[in-house]
């Protein structure tokens, strides 16, 4: 079925004489699946509606923030309500409290956490953290990883940059990527060279602990360990990157089910419900180095909006209710069944990485990894996959190397519907 798009073309065009690309992130440009991006006007719950009025069962949740899904009642109210009291007071608020005694008692590695206004922000303050608190110049990260678009974490990036084929973005100075060291994910010899050639110039390793943005690649088991092991064994601190996994694979994040206790984790989407929310936080000694206690200046007009607050504050708090991982884990496991079993009819290879309720479909019969083997899969097979599916009335992420995630309001008629529309999408 052609699906009617006038309003999205129209819109799609006067945005383009606006907004470079006529995005405000390159990831929803469709660069990486081809085609014009569909404008959404409203969603609620598990689906959204393009301004043309199609209708689709949604699994990209704005990128992982709405494990709710959307305009979800009680959030909408908490806002309103914070809304009607004031916007922002560039002042501290009851609200800033609330949220961080959430988070802090959520992560046992959290002393002390601070908020800004996204995972860039917490991404880019984590390293400067890192650096005030050991005196070290380099970082290491990993290839396909993405922690945010600060100059220091372009390089060999995950996510838009990698799906673009810019792994190394225009306007990131030599000067930078090159106190930026590059590993490979679940290759612990990788960071081991990479220390012994450094010696005690290593401020941090970043990692996603499960990577979410070169597609969902899990930790091989012993790799989050040995990550742990090697920085603790050269002074350097250990970063977890839970902005897509905090409160996501669950309330603890990835450190809740691997056991792997960091220095310092950055966090986002989820803690703010859909609104602006970034944070970073670690060890009371480590988080005393942060303005205006220490040296390491960090600041934001927005940091902690009230009215972002209230929305994060209400998603955890229905997010503690007993029972919601685990329905979020059985809706995932009848997802992928279904896809399994759709693919398999269907004899088109497909190897699904899952933890929790974040997943993604490559398009491979063999195992997925780490970046080389994600860049091995069929992209092009996920491409006109997308395009099928939007066809079918179910918007999946319009780029290969990204993660799809079930919220706690997708039911079982949106997974029946959404296995029989893969049925029909590869048929
Ligand atoms: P933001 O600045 O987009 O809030 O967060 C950056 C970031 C940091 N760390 C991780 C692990 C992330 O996944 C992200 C952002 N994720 C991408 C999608 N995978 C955001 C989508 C976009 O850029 O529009």
């Amino acid at each position: 079925m052609q699906l009617q798009r006038r309003k999205s073309q129209e819109l799609y065009k006067t945005a383009k004489t606006l907004m470079p690309g006529g995005v405000n992130s390159p990831a929803r440009s469709w660069k990486g699946v081809g085609g014009d991006p569909l404008f959404m006007a409203r969603g609620k719950g598990s689906h959204v509606w393009d301004v043309d009025g199609n209708e689709y069962i949604d699994y990209v949740d704005s990128w992982g923030p709405l494990i709710l899904g959307h305009a979800h009642p009680e959030v909408v109210a908490a806002v309103k309500q914070a809304v009607d009291n004031g916007m922002s007071f560039g002042a501290p608020t009851e609200a800033e409290n609330r949220l961080a005694a959430l988070v802090v008692d959520a992560y046992p590695s959290m002393d002390m956490v601070r908020f800004v206004s996204s995972g860039t922000e917490a991404g880019m303050s984590a390293l400067r953290l890192a650096r005030a608190f050991t005196g070290r110049p380099k970082i290491v990260k990993f290839d396909g990883g993405y922690h945010g678009h600060a100059d220091a974490l372009l390089v060999a990036a995950g996510s838009g940059a990698a799906t673009h084929g810019t792994p190394d973005s225009a306007g990131v100075t030599a000067s930078f990527a090159q106190d930026t060291l590059v590993a490979q994910y679940n290759d612990l010899d990788s960071v081991e060279r990479l220390f012994k050639a450094n010696k005690n110039h290593i401020a941090c390793v970043i990692v996603e602990p499960i990577a979410g943005n070169m597609g969902v690649v899990p930790p091989q088991p012993g790799f989050l360990e040995g990550l742990r092991k090697l920085t603790l064994d050269h002074d350097a601190l250990l970063i977890f990157d839970e902005v897509i996994t905090g409160f996501r694979v669950a309330y603890g994040g990835a450190q809740e089910i691997f056991g792997v206790k960091p220095d310092v984790t950055c966090l986002g989407k989820i803690i703010g419900g859909g609104m602006p929310v970034g944070a970073y936080g670690g060890r009371q000694d480590i988080m005393e180095t942060v303005s205006p206690l220490g040296p390491m200046y960090q600041a934001g007009t927005l940091s902690g909006n009230p009215v972002a607050m209230a929305a994060g504050i209400k998603t955890l708090e229905l997010l503690k209710r007993p029972g919601i991982y685990d329905q979020l884990e059985s809706k995932a496991v009848k997802l992928t069944g279904g896809f399994q079993a759709a693919f398999q009819k269907a004899e088109v290879p497909l190897r699904i990485n899952r933890v929790g309720s974040m997943m993604t479909l490559f398009f491979t019969q063999d195992e997925v990894t780490g970046w080389p083997s994600v860049t091995a899969s069929d992209k092009e097979g996920y491409a006109r996959f997308f395009h099928r599916m939007l066809e079918e009335g179910v918007y999946l992420a319009p780029a290969a190397f990204e993660s799809m995630f079930v919220s706690t309001v997708h039911t079982d008629a949106d997974i029946e519907a959404t296995v029989k529309a893969t049925g029909r999408a590869l048929g």
